[in-house]
């Protein structure tokens, strides 16, 4: 095992065992949430995931230390931002890592550190992309080379619309990537159901992805997938709602000229605030929702591996 990996007792029996494990990322807590919501919504995640027979593995960097499972109060502290996360991606991993610092995990890094400890499946809100205006300004998530080398299948309610959708697709489409809707034909854009994008696989049942899974690792072809589910109907929002939020936070950053890892963070925290609190709600209804998706394919996806 790496020497680095800090493995709670919980989901260490569960790996040993060949139980299902749904890994889940941090920065979604300290960066995309206000306090207190995003410590009850990491709780209720982490049981959505119990509920359905699978153990959680929320996914942190404190001291240091890549931790597999956080407890309670390691959750907390997380929340209340008194450790104080930066923002860690594939690029700043091993420089939080050796400066013993606390760090908040993305999509990307997610993948990296629950691969390390043999989980496959995680669930979070939503995953970054190709930024609009990306052909001046080269803006693409390290999230999309992640799906392209690391094998663990992401649940997500697809991107936000601070992104180009299709670019992202087309990107994912040339890196190898498998994008499956999950009883959709059509990319969910985070708040809204629709985005116009199509895509080209779609599942209606958690055996089917499991099966693709399956597949496609037993095919020596490396790489995650992304599992795409589009938020309950009575949680989602109206693309004419979002869309003017979006056109504003963009119009700021431009303004501000932030760049870099700033970019998301900012656009994901101003589109909520002109949104209100309606966008919170559906946040936390999409998140939750994923969990339960996530855990039934890790629980159909080890039925398989009984076989
Ligand atoms: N998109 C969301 N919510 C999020 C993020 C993206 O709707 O919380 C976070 C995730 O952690 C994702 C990261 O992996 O932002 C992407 O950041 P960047 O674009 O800097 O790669
Ligand atoms: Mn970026």
């Amino acid at each position: 095992m790496n020497p680095y990996l800090d493995i709670t007792e919980e989901v260490a029996d569960a790996l040993h065992a060949g139980l299902p494990v749904v890994a889940l990322e941090s920065t979604i807590i300290s960066h995309g949430m206000p306090w207190p919501r995003n410590l009850e919504t990491a709780l209720a995640v982490e049981d959505a995931i119990r509920k359905e027979g699978a153990v959680p593995a929320t996914i942190a960097i404190i001291n240091g230390r890549l931790k597999v499972g956080l407890s309670r109060e390691e959750l907390t502290l997380f929340s209340n931002s008194s450790l104080h996360p930066a923002k860690v991606s594939r690029r700043d991993l091993p420089i939080v890592v050796a400066q013993n610092g606390n760090g908040a995990t993305t999509v990307a890094s997610t993948m990296i550190i629950a691969s390390m400890a043999g989980i496959r499946f995680f669930a979070t809100g939503g995953i970054g992309g190709v930024h609009r205006g990306a052909e001046l300004t080269w803006d693409i998530s390290a999230d999309l080379d992640e799906f392209a080398r690391t094998d663990v299948a992401v649940v997500c309610a697809g991107a936000k619309a601070i992104l180009d959708l299709a670019k992202t697709m087309e990107y994912l489409e040339t890196k190898g990537v498998p994008v499956i809707g999950y009883r959709t034909s059509e990319l969910p854009a985070f708040y809204s159901r629709e985005s116009g994008v199509m895509l080209s696989q779609r599942a209606d049942d958690p055996m089917e992805i499991a099966r693709l899974l399956h597949a496609k690792w037993s095919l020596g072809l490396s790489g995650g997938a992304v599992i795409a589910n589009p938020v309950p109907i009575e949680y989602s929002m109206t693309k004419n709602e979002i869309d003017a939020a979006i056109e504003q936070a963009l119009e700021e950053l431009a303004e501000k000229r932030i760049k870099g890892a700033a970019v998301t963070p900012y656009l994901l925290a101003r589109v909520a605030e002109i949104t209100g609190g309606d966008s919170l709600e559906t946040n936390i209804a999409l998140v939750i929702n994923n969990a339960h998706l996530a855990a039934r394919i890790a629980i159909a996806y080890e039925q398989m591996s009984e076989k």
